[in-house]
């Protein structure tokens, strides 16, 4: 079935109605109405179609519905939700009222359905790759450049770390050098391995006082992660296939876990190809941090900093300020950028 469109003046009015239940939050004091309960607070554990499990006050899962003028719910939202006093047969709980506004959105560009929102309120992104999927620091960089975008710190984690030995040297050393160019770049880097618990005490400290996402390619061990840090969690994990090397697609749905030894972590479904059709170019060249400072530097305004002259990018390149291979992967996600953004859509996600 599809879902039945509201016009402009439905949705102001919706989006009253939300701002009204906002408006409620004092919520103890709300009157029940009906079989409702009073209002609470929660956050979004995981969403699953019409309906979402939340963590009340005291951490307890709660399934509930989602009102229908709720225009988008994510892992991590916060919400204003009522309990249903007469519980149904059907598990559910409660009812969710409304959203408050968000500090930060994670989404990703999907070819139908335009920018889905994947969660809401991270403010740390672990970007995990990993020897088996292969390592890719073009998967790395789009990554980066989402994080830059949204403005949420990312921090990149090499798992499977127990796997580089068996590595042939000349790929290993690929490897070290991608992760040593990031680091002089300035972003965190951590080696760790889900199966050896290598490293694990490095993630729990970055853990900390932050709620993070872990990202990546199906396959990379996310959820294997979110196991060793969670013991008594059992998230699902799948074999990466023999045939591809490339990940199943274990984890469907974004989820939510608090942590006890501080921090809150949420698991998310594995993706093969981040695309960014949704930024203009200048805007990912702005999201490389490395190129910022160049960026006025080039002789053409317009310079696309392939073979023009005076390229103040190609040029650092040259003598060093510069890692080719972030110039290279720039351009590899130029050139994506017009393959893979669906025909009705403009750059910003929007669709024409
Ligand atoms: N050798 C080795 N294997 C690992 C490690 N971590 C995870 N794996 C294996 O990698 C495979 C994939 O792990 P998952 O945790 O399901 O990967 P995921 O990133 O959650 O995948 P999706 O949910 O599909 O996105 C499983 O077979 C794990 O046992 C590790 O540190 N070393
Ligand atoms: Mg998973
Ligand atoms: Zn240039």
């Amino acid at each position: 079935m599809s879902k039945r469109k509201l016009n402009k003046g439905q949705l102001r009015r919706v989006r009253a109605n939300q701002a009204k239940r906002l408006k409620q939050v004092d919520l103890e004091q709300t009157e029940p109405s009906g079989p409702l309960g009073n209002t609470a607070a929660g956050v979004v554990i995981s969403r699953f179609g019409q309906q979402a499990i939340i963590a009340d006050s005291s951490n307890n899962p709660v399934r509930c519905h989602i009102r229908r003028g709720v225009e988008s719910l994510v892992c991590g939202d916060e919400v204003v939700w009522r309990p249903i006093d007469e519980q149904a047969n059907d598990d559910v709980g409660g009812i969710i009222e409304a959203v408050q506004p968000r500090r930060s959105l994670l989404s990703r560009p999907d070819y139908y359905d335009g920018l889905k929102p994947v969660a809401a309120n991270v403010d740390q992104i672990f970007i995990v790759s990993s020897v088996l999927p292969a390592f890719s620091s073009q998967i790395i960089d789009r990554y980066l450049v989402a994080c830059e975008d949204i403005e949420v710190t990312p921090v990149i984690v090499l798992n499977k770390a127990d796997l580089l030995q068996h590595l042939a040297a000349e790929e290993r050393d690929s490897i070290e050098q991608a992760l040593a160019m990031y680091q002089a770049i300035g972003y965190q880097v951590l080696r760790v391995s889900a199966k050896q618990t290598l490293g694990m005490d490095d993630l729990t400290n970055f853990l900390q006082d932050h709620v993070s996402i872990v990202v990546g390619q199906s396959g990379v061990g996310k959820s294997s992660l979110v196991n060793v840090l969670l013991p008594d969690v059992d998230a699902d994990i799948g074999a990466v296939s023999d045939n591809s090397g490339l990940g199943q697609h274990t984890t469907t749905v974004a989820t939510r876990y608090v942590l006890p030894q501080g921090g809150i972590l949420i698991d998310s479904p594995g993706i093969r190809e981040f695309a960014l059709w949704h930024l203009d170019p200048e805007r990912v060249a702005w999201c490389y941090r490395d190129f910022r400072g160049l960026l006025g530097g080039c002789k053409f305004r317009d310079c696309k900093h392939l073979d023009d002259p005076g390229c103040a990018l190609r040029e650092a390149t040259e003598n060093g300020a510069l890692h080719p291979l972030r110039l290279y992967n720039f351009h590899k996600i130029i050139e994506s950028m017009v393959s893979q953004r669906p025909s009705r859509v403009s750059s910003r996600g929007k669709k024409e």
